[in-house]
């Protein structure tokens, strides 16, 4: 069902200050920076071996991200999970009573469709599915 980590989503609250120790130290490729307007944040991918880094950068007060800064600091925000078939994926987690917090995929970063579940009904981790159409890694 879980193809693979696709990536790791970082909370960062500049992407500028935060980059040069993943480009500069870790010697990380940058794949490159992209702005999603309906999450409201600014995103960096990284290559980091066959999974990536997802830099997330709120760009709203009432960004998600903005939200988490706020609570929790910086840090780890959310493991993606690359799967095919996301509907259908959506639709066995549910099965099994796990509570999503999309309960249709919708368009995220990198022309990925996700879907989030909710920390809550997964020992604390924000877990996303993440499907590419057409597209390798
Ligand atoms: N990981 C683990 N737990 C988290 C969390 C995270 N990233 N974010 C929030 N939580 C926990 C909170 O600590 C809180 O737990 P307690 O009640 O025990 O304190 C609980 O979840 C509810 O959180 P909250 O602070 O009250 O915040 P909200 O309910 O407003 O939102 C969440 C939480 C996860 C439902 C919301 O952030 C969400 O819908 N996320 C999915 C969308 C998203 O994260 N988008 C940004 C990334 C976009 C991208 O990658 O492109």
């Amino acid at each position: 069902m879980i193809k693979k980590v696709d990536h790791i989503g970082i909370a960062v609250k500049s992407i500028e200050k935060a980059l040069p120790f993943y480009t500069d130290v870790l010697n990380l490729p940058l794949i490159g920076t992209e702005e999603v307007d309906t999450q409201k944040v600014k995103v960096a991918f990284l290559q980091a071996g066959s999974t990536k880094l997802e830099l997330l950068e709120p760009t709203s007060e009432e960004s998600a991200i903005a939200k988490f800064i706020e609570k929790r600091g910086e840090g780890i925000h959310h493991v993606a999970l690359g799967v095919d078939s996301i509907e259908e994926r959506i639709r066995e987690i549910k099965e099994q009573g796990i509570r999503m917090i999309d309960e249709q995929s919708r368009p995220g970063a990198g022309g990925a469709n996700i879907a989030f579940m909710h920390p809550k009904s997964t020992s604390g981790v924000l877990f996303e599915l993440c499907e590419k159409k057409g597209m390798k890694g």
